[in-house]
């Protein structure tokens, strides 16, 4: 009998109020069931936002360096768990061990620079216009903040909200990927028990928050529950934009990060050994369900040939399997579903589209692979930028490789889409870099490296459809958490009236 897992609220580890469960199986191994999980429903997440309301009220007091204490410990605990995070982080996920290690390293990564803003969230001061007056802006914790994440970075993209809330002085109420419950159980097990650590007789329940279930009914719940003030997500469009619409009539502050259709370009004076590894990396890492990964490959003319040549001999030796066995590269699509839009995707391009499928296009099921969710690494050469495989995020393993001129039209092509996540150029001239770092229209661009590795301390996020214009990572996350207070403290002894007094 596969082991029940249990919410967690108030400080309690708990069934979801249905009594039902769901499970949670190995997409390399669809007979290896890793646990059942709560199918939780609104009146679980209301529980929740209570005990949350209520643990703001004294959270809140506990001075922010010692709230990042807490998030030191975190990291220190997940740098000592951090193999057996990524063993079973493969095993409900996919990607492979080196990447579930990174992953987590992510995670560590986060919980440190959150530790370390507990003594910065620095505010500002500036003069006051009367005399004997002084004017301070700090920031305050705002209240309770729903966490919504996905399936692809289990570990590292529920620490980039979580961890900047919790230090910023707010409550969470957490829903994890129904795909990656296990891993968001273990990261709420090492957070609660850096707490008890830590806080000890100030421990306070419900401080922190877990809620399994369904987008559609938990979810919904964040949506419709005044008592969460913030929401943060990371997923598809069509679901940001609902949080969107409703989060705004409710007046919820909302942070999404949604799709993208991120490029390479590869210019012909670049070093194409380099890019080659770059762009196996990027598209074919993760199974290419990453929101940065690379899902055009934009080739000058002049290289094309060459380039596709090279690739294909490479693409050919991506050994797929199991990401906890040895030497494998690639690993499976995250469910049966997702390898379904996948192929369709594929078929679209085949025949709708017309483009030439160069290599893949078809399930991988020899031997043991027939158990898992596997597809072939795909690549579409002779595609062009309106075709649906050039526009649409397919979140899978699917290369679309476009032909260019030059800089000019390589920047015009990668700009064509509708989101602005992240993008890369491979070339040795100091001029085309530049002018690519001005012109690409994205949230992140890398001069000769991959689309995908943004680093922990650095803004993410994307412009145009990718976002709503927030940043996770780095200083830029604070904002999200935080209000601003502006504070005057006259000592004149006397009422200075400011706009009057002094003009
Ligand atoms: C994502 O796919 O949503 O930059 C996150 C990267 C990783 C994070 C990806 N650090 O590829």
């Amino acid at each position: 009998m596969a082991k029940k897992y249990q919410n967690f609220i108030n400080g309690v580890w708990k069934d979801a109020s249905t009594g039902k469960f769901s499970e949670n199986r190995n997409p390399a191994d669809k007979d290896d069931l890793i646990g059942l999980f709560p199918s939780s429903d609104e009146n679980d997440v209301r529980e929740a936002v209570a005990a949350a309301r209520e643990a703001f009220k004294k959270w809140r007091l506990i001075p922010a360096p010692k709230r990042g204490d807490v998030l030191k410990v975190v990291g220190d605990i997940m740098l000592e768990k951090k193999d057996e995070i990524a063993f079973e982080m493969t095993r409900e996920m996919g990607k492979v061990f080196a990447e579930t290690k990174g992953d987590t390293q992510e995670g560590i990564d986060t919980a440190y620079y959150a530790a370390s803003e507990g003594r910065r969230l620095f505010g500002y001061n500036a003069p006051s216009e009367l005399k004997n007056k002084m004017n301070l802006s700090f920031r305050i914790p705002i209240g309770v903040a729903g966490i919504i994440t996905p399936w692809n970075f289990p570990m590292a993209i529920p620490t980039w909200k979580i961890f900047p809330a919790l230090v910023c002085g707010n409550t969470v109420v957490f829903k994890p990927a129904e795909l990656t419950p296990k891993t968001a159980t273990t990261l709420v097990e090492i957070i609660d028990e850096a707490m008890k650590q830590v806080l000890g007789n100030e421990y306070i329940p419900g401080v922190l928050n877990l809620v399994h279930g369904k987008g559609r009914v938990v979810g919904e719940e964040f949506l419709a529950n005044p008592g969460i003030d913030l929401i943060s997500f990371t997923g598809s469009t069509e679901v940001g934009r609902r949080i969107n619409e409703v989060g705004g009539k409710m007046l919820k502050r909302v942070s999404l990060e949604l799709g993208g259709k991120n490029a390479q370009i590869v210019m012909n004076d670049a070093n194409i050994d380099l890019a080659l590894d770059a762009v196996l990396w990027g598209a074919f890492g993760t199974t290419g369900q990453r929101c940065t990964a690379t899902s055009r490959l934009i080739l000058h003319k002049d290289i094309h040939d060459k380039f596709i040549d090279k690739l294909l001999e490479r693409v050919k030796k991506l050994k797929l399997g199991y990401g906890n066995d040895k030497g494998v590269d690639v690993g499976p699509c995250i469910s049966e579903a997702q390898r379904n839009t996948v192929h369709s995707y594929v078929e679209i391009g085949k025949n709708e589209d017309r483009a030439t499928l160069l290599t893949g296009g078809e399930f991988s099921a020899e031997g043991n692979l027939s158990k898992g969710w596997f597809y072939k690494p795909t690549i579409f050469t002779n595609v062009t930028r309106n075709m649906r495989i050039a526009k649409e995020e397919i979140f899978g393993p699917v290369l679309a490789v476009i032909k260019c001129n030059n800089l000019e039209e390589a920047i015009d092509i990668l700009n064509d889409t509708e989101y602005g996540l992240s993008s890369s150029i491979f070339t040795n001239n100091v001029n085309d870099a530049f002018t690519a770092v001005r012109d690409i229209q994205a949230g992140i661009t890398y001069i000769n490296g991959a689309t995908i590795g943004a680093e922990a301390h650095m803004p993410f996020g994307g412009v145009k459809g990718t976002g709503n214009g927030h940043r996770e990572g780095g200083w830029t996350v604070y904002d999200f958490y935080t209000e601003w207070k502006a504070v005057y403290i006259d000592y004149s002894g006397k009422l200075q009236r400011a706009q009057i007094d002094n003009y």
